[in-house]
């Protein structure tokens, strides 16, 4: 007899809240932060002012980058990924129990990272390069907080195993699909940060040993840091593929394509690290080159994702009277803040997108590199792409995860486009001053060598921010009131849509992961072994740390 099967999700639901809440708080952080940095940037100085909280500028950035890019992204995922793979799956998580010990040992571990961080030990930024040299205690909670994600790619992966045991035949769900694609995918990629932390940045911050490989370090980090821009990004896409479309009144466009494209995630999302360190010495140009070829080829399905979403909008909008060649975008349900906002960041992603190309190709990444050019581009995607369509996603799902209706659909709306509008004047700002020399990641303010037609952009970089932060705090207060105070009756979860080519028309080789793990292990290992071999043997851990703050 098949077991009783509790397809009501009540515990994935709490787990999933539990995660949430700690996404959001980091999220608050990171926007009270971010708000300084913006009006910093405006010629508005209030790090004096708040100098028992947050002794600087580069302090304050240190807790932005973390606590956005970091925690806010992972906790949200973490709770939100496991729960569309249940839905899918039609059935409970494999164990409930080991979901709960990951969230516990994530948050142990942030709170192990986030003491010293807030205590201004660990002003080392979200990149951490060494030889600036944190509290060994934010290496090891970053490290817990990562192994805490292997802990939830094992759960999606038992999860599927159960359910292929009652279903040997069945095509895997596509939402489920793209769950264990996403984990799976990043747990490959998170082994570079895995061995930076365990080899190289623990034992040096605790003292056991004297020196560090400055370089070695950095290209462990990028060995993770570009592909977890997917990571977070291929949540979105799981929504944008398997929700919106229903929510757009239509029906995904083709499911094989969909598949397609996650799996050339899977293959080439690692393989691509150098992009960000073409100007570091100590890489071949050679490699330097295959890097940019993988990185142009993951931007592939990417171009497969817009003509595939862009197409499914385009069904829901015509069946609701939408007409002509573009202006059928009008008649997509812009009342639906939930569809609005994941709509308008699609719009700012196209933007954010074709930076990432410009940054990709060698000779023009020379303009822009280390320049306030990159944080517009990283604003677009990460800041926008993926963080209002989390915020679009939580407009339906925190409604049915505490049992009430929205607060407010007005405010929510309000909220969305502020954080469109206010993103743009803040990116354009920051995109302009990039390819006029402003350096990122500096204290603008305190700078001696600004140039006088800065000036003309800097105040849309405070007012930007300035209107995100409204947007954000209109968030954060429709969500709980929505929690604590909405009388509004409990929602139905969005169902995920139908596909006008559906998923039996998809080959069976786009139903097994293990041929793409092999090719994904041999580009991987194309990619990146002669240089790190290279590295090991050529250059020798002997820097010590530094304090530059
Ligand atoms: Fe990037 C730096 C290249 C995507 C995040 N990136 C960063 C950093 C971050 C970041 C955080 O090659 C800074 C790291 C640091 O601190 O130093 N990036 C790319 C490329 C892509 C790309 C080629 N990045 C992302 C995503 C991110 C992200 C996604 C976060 C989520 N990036 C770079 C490079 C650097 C870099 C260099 C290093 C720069 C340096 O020198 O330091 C591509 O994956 C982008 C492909 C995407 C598109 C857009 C497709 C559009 C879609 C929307 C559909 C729209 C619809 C609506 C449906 C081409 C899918 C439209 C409707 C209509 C009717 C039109
Ligand atoms: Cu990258």
């Amino acid at each position: 007899m098949a077991p009783v099967v509790d397809t009501d999700l009540g515990a994935e639901r709490r787990l999933t809240g539990a995660f949430f809440l700690v996404a959001f708080v980091a999220l608050f952080v990171g926007v009270v932060t971010g708000l300084f940095q913006g009006l910093s940037h405006a010629g508005v100085d209030l790090y004096s002012w708040l100098t028992p909280l947050v002794k600087s500028y580069y302090h304050g950035l240190s807790l932005h980058g973390v606590m956005n890019v970091l925690v806010w992204t992972t906790f949200f995922i973490c709770g939100f990924v496991p729960f569309m793979a249940a839905r899918a799956y039609q059935r409970p998580l494999a164990s409930r129990a080991l979901g709960w010990a990951t969230f516990g040992l994530m948050v142990v571990g942030l709170l192990i990272a986030g003491i010293p961080l807030l205590q201004n030990n660990a002003t080392v930024m979200f990149t951490f390069y060494p030889p600036m040299k944190a509290h060994w205690a934010f290496y090891v909670g970053l490290t817990l907080v990562v192994v805490g994600t292997w802990l939830v790619t094992l759960n999606l992966v038992l999860t599927h195993r159960a359910w292929r045991r009652q279903h040997p035949k069945a095509r895997t769900p596509l939402p489920a699909m793209m769950a264990l694609v996403t984990f799976i995918m990043w747990t490959i990629a998170s082994l570079g940060l895995a061995a930076e932390m365990l080899v190289l940045l623990i034992p040096w911050s605790l003292g056991w040993v004297q020196g560090v490989n400055p370089l070695l370090a950095r290209t462990l980090f990028w060995f993770t840091g570009h592909p977890i821009v997917y990571f977070w990004l291929l949540p979105v896409y799981l929504s944008w593929y398997t929700l919106v479309p229903r929510q757009a009144g239509g029906r995904l466009f083709s499911d094989p394509m969909a598949r397609a494209s996650f799996l050339l995630f899977l293959l080439l999302s690692t393989p691509v690290g150098f992009h960000h360190q073409y100007t570091d010495p100590g890489i071949e140009q050679g490699w330097k080159l295959v890097h940019t070829f993988f990185t142009f080829a993951v931007f592939f399905p990417s171009l497969l994702t817009f003509f595939n979403v862009v197409a499914s909008l385009e069904i829901g909008a015509r069946a609701r009277g939408g007409k002509g060649l573009i202006a059928w975008f009008g008649k997509l349900p812009w009342g639906d803040p939930s569809l609005a906002a994941q709509v308008l960041a699609m719009l700012t992603f196209t933007f954010g997108g074709i930076g990432g190309l410009i940054n990709a190709s060698h000779s023009m990444n020379l303009l822009v590199h280390n320049t306030t050019y990159i944080v517009g581009h990283f604003h677009l995607t990460v800041g926008t792409a993926v963080t209002l369509s989390f915020m679009g996603i939580t407009y339906w799902l925190v409604p049915v995860l505490v049992g009430r209706g929205l607060w407010s659909r007005r405010l929510a709306l309000t909220q969305a486009w502020l954080w469109t509008v206010g993103m743009a004047l803040f990116s354009y700002a920051l995109h302009s001053l990039g390819l006029q020399g402003m350096p990122r990641r500096t204290w603008i303010a305190m700078a001696t060598y600004t140039q006088p037609e800065w000036g003309e952009l800097t105040p849309l970089i405070g007012i930007g921010g300035a209107i995100m932060f409204v947007s954000a705090m209109l968030y954060f207060l429709n969500l709980l009131l929505t929690w604590l105070a909405s009388q509004e009756p409990a929602p139905i979860p969005v169902e995920f849509a139908d596909a006008v080519s559906g998923p039996e028309a998809a080959p069976v080789f786009l139903d097994r992961l293990r041929p793409w793990l092999v090719l994904s292990a041999i580009f991987i290992f194309v990619a990146y072994a002669p240089t790190l071999i290279h590295m090991i043997l050529e250059t020798s851990a002997n820097v010590s740390g530094f304090r530059v703050w």
